[in-house]
């Protein structure tokens, strides 16, 4: 905390405008405080004790980077560093990230806010910061080599600019980026409008975080920094599911959750239960002619999504991405689907050798969450969750939103699970089995095919086993 003696010494200081360079020695006396978050819990809102007000979001598994006033700027210090991180319980990642954690913190301002950031980098390597999304002088815009000198370890610079627009934003390096944004260095950043705004509603919860991804063989603790398209990790701000929290709100609550893509593919993001505008976008809010209801919306890389709607349906309802293989977590690539395959003879000649040989996945991979095979130290089961009527078969990007009548305002904690009304859940049916009819098709193929093989060919779906390329 800043004392008022100290607040008087840094507004003599800080007076004239600061270019993206290596700050003074004197400067350096006059550093915001480091603030070290070493929980991967969603933190509570930070609700704002000076400069203007606003609704502050909620972090999913993250917190928001507090701040002191300085002569009516906002400053921030922002710490680049190795992290560990806890990606799920039992499982953490050797990461790089800002403050204690990957992501960094959350950075929440107002419209029109003066905004300085002290980046001090403590990685081995240089580095610098870009703010996604800005309206900002040429030289703040952190491209290392292109708009300043990149930060050398020990160092730290200064970025100052007015936060132009209200919207969503992230923050990444642009120095080694491919390296450094690999192992998990990167963050969020909103600005909230300073007065109402036609086409920013008032919400009464608002989630953030950022879709991420990473390489680490089971059993290791640093992520593969060369792999460009093939990760075995889909994280949501560095958690796979069960390790992703849920996002917990009230009957009738209006709920904005905003989301930035930092992988190298696309999320289609899917919530279950509800229909929801896309509000806002890379670019700031949305023309409302723009907007239509859907329950999947796109995020490719790069881009940020704000979505919106009336959580008006009481439950538990599922939320995540719809590419099914972002909805587990490490396993082997070259698997081939057994689904159908009489494995019993291959079996027995196998047992004679090994004894222990137990044949997986020849009906479904569901049958292999069952198993509870012993996974190696260090990593997480392929799909897991424990809900109220079994397992979830969920990993990576996978979470619950809970829609709660008796949610307190403000209340983020996890209400536990749904208690479903009597005669309302899908059960067994257990009456007689009627014969299946068979449709007669109507139709016809419009031409005849010549050349016609002698016998009739049968495909059997089967997943292309080299791999994820073709996402
Ligand atoms: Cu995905």
């Amino acid at each position: 905390m800043t004392s008022r003696r100290d607040f008087f010494r840094l507004a003599s200081i800080a007076g004239g405008a600061v270019a993206a360079s290596a700050v003074s020695r004197v400067a350096l006396a006059a550093l915001p405080e480091p603030v070290i978050q070493t929980s991967p819990d969603t933190m509570p809102p930070l609700v704002p004790n000076t400069g203007r007000s606003y609704n502050p979001v909620v972090t999913l598994n993250g917190w928001t980077l507090p701040w002191r006033m300085n002569n009516g700027v906002k400053e921030f210090h922002l710490v680049a560093e190795p992290v560990v991180r806890e990606m799920a319980p039992g499982f953490k990642a050797h990461l790089w990230g800002y403050n204690g954690q990957s992501p960094g913190p959350t950075i929440e301002v107002v419209e029109g806010d003066r905004v300085r950031i002290f980046v001090t980098n403590k990685l081995p390597e240089h580095t610098s910061i870009h703010w996604h999304g800005q309206r900002l002088p040429n030289g703040m815009d952190g491209v290392a080599g292109l708009n300043q000198p990149a930060i050398q370890p020990g160092k730290t610079f200064v970025y100052e600019f007015v936060a132009r627009r209200p919207g969503t934003f992230m923050y990444h390096p642009h120095a080694d980026e491919m390296t450094q944004m690999a192992m998990g260095m990167m963050g969020f950043w909103i600005t909230h409008p300073k007065a109402k705004h036609p086409l920013i509603d008032e919400v009464n919860r608002d989630f953030c975080f950022l879709l991420n991804a990473y390489d680490i063989d089971p059993g290791s603790y640093t992520p593969k920094i060369s792999t460009m398209l093939d990760f075995n990790l889909w994280s949501w701000n560095s958690r796979i599911f069960p390790g992703i929290d849920s996002l917990n709100v009230r009957l009738n609550d209006k709920v904005r959750i905003r989301i930035g893509n930092l992988t190298m593919t696309n999320h289609p993001i899917h919530l279950h239960g509800h229909e929801f505008l896309v509000t806002g976008t890379d670019g700031g809010p949305t023309p409302k002619s723009t907007r239509w209801y859907e329950v999947t919306t796109d995020v490719a890389v790069g881009q940020m999504r704000q979505i919106e709607f009336l959580a008006d349906e009481e439950g538990d309802w599922a939320f995540h991405c719809h590419k099914s293989h972002h909805t587990m977590n490490a396993m082997g690539h070259d698997v081939p689907t057994l689904i159908g395959v009489d494995h019993r003879g291959i079996a027995k000649k196998i047992n004679s050798l090994i004894p222990d040989y137990m044949v997986m996945g020849e009906r479904g991979m569901a049958d292999m969450t069952e198993m509870e095979m012993p996974i190696p130290d260090n990593t997480a089961p392929m799909m897991t969750g424990e809900g109220p009527f079994g397992s979830v078969e969920m990993g990576g990007m996978f979470s619950v939103l809970k829609v709660r009548r008796d949610q307190k305002p403000g209340d983020y904690s996890n209400p536990g699970w749904f208690k479903h009304p009597e005669g309302t859940v899908a059960h067994e049916y257990t009456g007689p089995l009627a014969e299946p009819a068979r449709f007669k098709s109507e139709g016809g193929q419009s031409m005849p095919r010549i050349q016609k093989p002698p016998t009739p060919t049968e495909v059997k779906v089967r997943k292309p086993s080299s791999g994820h390329e073709n996402h």
